[in-house]
């Protein structure tokens, strides 16, 4: 079916993928030039976060152009009667960043190598199933038993994955630093409140009558969701990066040890 979207309806949809372009080229800049900052020790948290905005740069961009090629601008109103708008773009980015997210928290927590390889192939194995079955769903009919069915088997792999995070996670938390089990503590509830925007996004076309309506809510709100779990999600960690490779007494490049005073002259005078 052709959708007509008003002037404001398309641009605010226009507008929020090119938002989440400028995030997401912003924040790969940002982790490349910080990365030097954070101990070697916990840097692959870093370089986690750097491919994910990476991938979501090059899918948003993709994103942004297939939705200027599905309109044509008539009668001051977009129709969409052009090339078919890419819908994949996202699940094929998902598929590939939510389990580096997924890793990105496990591998900043440090936990022994054992425990490390058990959580990333469980949490890996439940988000690719929850990816794969949201697609067939996200493109059978909004009202159709078919969306509801894939909705709820993808729902299912996700409480896992919050099972993981808060039950699992939960007993290694008190093992670390005081002000690092506050961020990681923070770290989760960010990942749960702006994950659960996705399945919400996913079941707006199901609840929602106006076809208009339902997908400029579900592509506003998917971007605006994707901003929130990369970028802000790759800020935290690296705080808790941050933060551990600073316990652990790591200066930062030319930062002068004022632990000891003599150290300090040294470094200073370097
Ligand atoms: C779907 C539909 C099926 C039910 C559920 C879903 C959840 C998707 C999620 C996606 C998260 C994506 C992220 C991307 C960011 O980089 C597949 C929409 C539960 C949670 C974090």
């Amino acid at each position: 079916m052709d959708l007509t979207l008003s002037q404001g309806q398309y641009d605010l949809v226009y507008n929020s993928f090119s938002f989440v372009i400028a995030s997401m080229g912003a924040s790969l800049l940002f982790f490349i030039l910080v990365r030097g900052r954070v101990s070697p020790r916990h840097r692959m948290a870093i370089t986690l976060s750097t491919i994910v905005v990476g991938i979501a740069l090059y899918h948003y961009v993709r994103i942004f152009n297939s939705w200027v090629e599905a309109f044509t601008y008539t009668g001051g109103q977009y129709v969409q009667d052009g090339i078919p708008f890419n819908e994949a773009y996202r699940y094929v980015d998902w598929l590939l960043t939510v389990p580096l997210l997924l890793a990105e928290l496990v591998v900043v927590l440090k936990l022994d190598s054992g425990k490390t390889r058990s959580l990333l192939v469980r949490l890996t194995v439940a988000a690719l199933a929850m990816i794969i079955a949201g697609y067939p769903g996200e493109l059978a009919a909004p009202d159709s038993t078919a969306k509801v069915v894939w909705g709820i088997v993808g729902t299912l792999p996700f409480i896992y994955i919050l099972y993981v995070l808060f039950v699992e996670l939960g007993n290694s938390l008190g093992r670390q630093a005081p002000g690092v089990t506050r961020l990681l503590s923070g770290l989760r509830w960010i990942l749960v409140i702006t994950w659960t925007v996705y399945p919400i996004a996913y079941f707006v076309p199901a609840v929602i009558d106006d076809p208009v309506t339902a997908e400029v809510l579900r592509q506003v709100g998917y971007s605006v969701a994707d901003v929130l779990a990369k970028p802000l999600f790759g800020l935290l960690v690296l705080a808790i990066a941050l933060a551990k490779s600073r316990d652990e007494g790591y200066l930062e490049p030319g930062e002068p040890d004022l632990s000891s005073p003599e150290k300090g002259r040294q470094a200073s005078t370097v």
